[in-house]
């Protein structure tokens, strides 16, 4: 509402109280002629409860795991920007990998009497005891983008992917593109970590549907494009050309992969077909130069459902169980150019 309106709202506001003082039995009017007078600070703070906190009052701590992949780095990203936009005072750390690194992370925050934590799990295992102690001092712990096997009873939420419906996807696009039969590599992620146990579950379910298709042999590239690159190089040294696919779960090892492909003399997207998940720039990019043949998105852009999770659990609202990512799978050279002008990761 422009000043001036206010002005003549109020102005006639005052008319109608003198008429109305003048005139008892005009006084069924008379909230009608109140109104403006009241709307004016409330319009500053709609409904909001005197004690119902907002961004600007939470302080949030963010564990976050290291940054091993363009995946995490975008996460990360993601976190301290919507943290800024909204004013939230975030308390993020960096555990370098290691699990133990994490569980002090966590005990720092408890001490700082934070209002809500964030974690994204390193591995599934090992968290009940620290997660009791935020539970224990009130502290609403969310899991972002993996999950722990703990007790429902202690955490909040889960917000991510369905990691088994990616791995699932996976095995789908690589079999129209190995016409169903083949010999397949499987790079799998960090060793105990959620994203790396359900897809390679939800690969290797998917891929009983298909008997000529088969995995040759699988080992952890640790998420990470030097790891992926080494092992791609062992399997290519001990399988050479009997590879007909590889199966990363994430872009980062795949494009460790190609690499090594590229190196022992052979064509990646063409005499080895490869197919992994995240949707990173760096796969489009590979995807454009025809070396990956498709990837199967990953949101890691949580920061903003993270914060709104937050703000409602402070508030003592109740949010899902599983607030899930949308997620799409991308294919082909075409595709690649036609997205990355868009890509935001
Ligand atoms: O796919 C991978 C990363 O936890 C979902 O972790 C995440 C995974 C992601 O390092 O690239």
């Amino acid at each position: 509402m422009k000043p001036f309106h206010k002005f003549t709202i109020v102005a006639l506001a005052l008319v109608m109280l003198v008429v109305l003082v003048a005139c008892q039995p005009a006084a069924t009017q008379a909230p009608a002629a109140e109104e403006p007078a009241v709307e004016e600070p409330a319009a500053e703070e709609p409904a909001a409860g005197a004690d119902e906190k907002t961004f600007e009052d939470l302080v949030v701590c963010f564990a976050q795991i290291g940054a091993e992949s363009e995946w995490r780095s975008a996460e990360t990203d993601s976190v301290k920007e919507t943290a800024e936009q909204l004013g939230v005072e975030l308390k993020f750390s960096d555990a370098q990998q290691k699990q133990e690194n994490q569980i002090k992370a966590l005990r720092n925050c408890i001490a700082q009497q934070v209002d809500v934590i964030g974690i994204p799990p390193v591995v599934e295992t090992g968290w009940e005891t620290v997660f009791e102690e935020a539970k224990a001092a009130g502290i609403p712990v969310v899991l972002v983008d993996r999950q722990a096997a703990v007790p429902d009873d202690l955490y909040a939420t889960f917000i991510g992917s369905d990691f088994v419906l990616e791995g699932k996807n996976s095995t789908i696009e690589m079999a129209k593109l190995m016409n169903e039969e083949g010999n397949i590599v499987q790079l799998e992620g960090t060793v105990g970590a959620g994203p790396a146990i359900d897809r390679k579950e939800g690969f290797e379910a998917e891929l009983e549907n298909y008997p000529n298709m088969k995995i040759l042999e699988s080992q952890s590239g640790d998420f990470t494009r030097a790891k992926g690159k080494e092992v791609m190089e062992a399997f290519l040294k001990k399988y050479g050309e009997e590879i007909n696919g590889v199966y990363a779960h994430n872009d980062d090892m795949a494009i460790g992969a190609i690499q090594a492909i590229e190196e022992y003399g052979l064509v990646p997207g063409e005499d080895v077909i490869v197919v992994s998940i995240d949707g990173v720039k760096g796969a489009f990019e590979a995807m454009a130069e025809g070396k990956l043949n498709c990837t199967v998105e990953c949101n890691p852009l949580l920061g903003p459902q993270f914060f709104d999770a937050a703000l409602t659990l402070v508030n003592g609202g109740e949010v899902p169980r599983w607030i899930k990512s949308d997620e799409g799978i991308f294919c082909g050279v075409e595709t690649a150019e036609e997205m990355l002008p868009q890509r935001k990761y």
